[in-house]
């Protein structure tokens, strides 16, 4: 048994991969499985079945440490991907393509169960797509701000409740308390040398949890969204417009200001969310622009005004909870994310944290930028 550094799950070979691949409703046969990317919460590998007529699939093992509740989470999964398909098939579109489709398992449950009590599930892998780490241009940032206004408005009218299965996800008040147990404890003692990086969290303590508030008394509505929208997990065509939202693991209810708030932590940041070199991390303002029209011609239609004029602050929020996470999880001795050296985790909240400085330098302009583009959006409406 070989296991992957800092993350305890077991690596398996091709043939017991291919067997837990047979427990699902694929088309064709299954020539491969093979791992696919560097996931920091699942493990994810790609079925490829024979010949081109039949579809690969995308197969994953959920971390079942981080989703306690699979069943739910895919269900959850279910009702958001059937409500989108019904929409896209009304307007002629292509359901298999623009949005993502489940695969039950042979009994007909959306997951497996193996042996060890390891949750599987396989959707269908979109082809000839492409995924950015980074948005290079503003047009590309304008598309993917559609997309994820797209997806939101899709979702906005789905009346079947979904489970909370993270509760807290991006809930600042529960972050802090996870952060002062953490501190509390100070499992593997690193609280000691890490002084500057503990005030970097503690003194926007109350500016955070002022935001927060703002979700918890209603002023900012919760509705569904996607929680999990960094760049890479949204699908482009070949002509550079956003086909769909994959990774859907985390669609509740939250506030839609998260989804526009992690979009702009990966779209706009000029370096690597771990960057080693912190001088080439920094928030791109004209990406910032192109992602806020883009997101703005969608979701002007059902945000209210407090939404927009917290709609800047969200990608400070959200960054923010970023490097408290990674710094949380540095201090607690690395038990969430996956990580490739023992210091993985302090670096990326280090680079994290260059990224959140410099979108505080850059507040005010991103402020003017989001007021400008509604008053664009208003005047063109009238
Ligand atoms: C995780 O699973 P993945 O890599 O899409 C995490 C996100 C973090 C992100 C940081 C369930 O996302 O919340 O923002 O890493 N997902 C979960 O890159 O915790
Ligand atoms: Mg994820």
């Amino acid at each position: 048994m070989e296991y992957i550094f800092g993350f305890f799950t077991k690596r398996l070979k091709p043939m017991e991969l291919k067997q837990i691949a047979g427990n699902f409703q694929l088309e064709g046969n299954v020539e491969n499985v093979q791992q696919l990317g560097e996931g920091f919460i699942n493990d994810t590998y790609i079925i490829r079945t024979t010949g081109d007529v039949t579809p690969d699939y995308l197969l994953q093992r959920k971390n079942k440490k981080i989703f306690t509740d699979v069943p739910a989470m895919m269900e959850n999964i279910r009702k958001v991907t059937t409500h989108m398909k019904k929409k896209v098939m009304a307007r002629n579109g292509d359901p298999l393509r623009e949005v993502l489709t489940v695969v039950p398992a042979n009994d007909g449950k959306l997951y497996f169960q193996d042996e060890e009590n390891e949750f599987w599930a396989v959707c269908i892998f979109i082809a000839d797509t492409i995924t950015h780490q980074a948005a290079k241009t503003p047009e590309l940032a304008f598309f993917g701000g559609e997309g994820v206004g797209k997806f939101q408005s899709m979702v906005a009218d789905l009346k079947e409740p979904l489970t909370d299965i993270l509760p807290g996800f991006h809930n600042m008040r529960f972050r802090f308390n996870q952060w002062d147990a953490v501190l509390q404890k100070d499992p593997v003692g690193r609280k000691a040398k890490l002084s500057t990086e503990i005030s970097w969290i503690e003194s926007r303590r109350e500016e955070m949890l002022h935001f927060w508030s703002l979700v918890e008394n209603g002023e900012i509505p919760t509705r569904i969204t996607h929680n999990d929208t960094k760049i890479n997990n949204i699908l482009f065509d070949l002509e550079g417009k956003v086909l769909c939202m994959i990774d859907l693991d985390t669609v509740l209810n939250s506030t839609c200001l998260n989804d526009f708030g992690d979009a702009m932590r990966t779209f706009t940041n000029t370096g690597l969310e771990d960057d080693e070199n912190l001088d080439a991390v920094s928030s791109d303002i004209a990406i910032f622009e192109g992602f806020t029209k883009g997101y703005l011609s969608q979701a002007i239609s059902f945000l209210n005004e407090k939404e927009l004029e917290y709609l800047a602050f969200s990608a400070k929020y959200i960054t923010f909870e970023q490097v408290l996470r990674f710094l949380m999880d540095y201090i607690d001795g690395d038990n969430y994310y996956r990580i490739k050296s023992p210091e993985h985790n302090y670096q990326r909240t280090v680079a994290q944290y260059k990224l959140l400085t410099s979108m505080e330098e850059k507040y005010d302009e991103m402020c003017r930028i989001v007021r400008t583009s509604v008053n664009d959006l208003a005047q063109s409406a009238s």
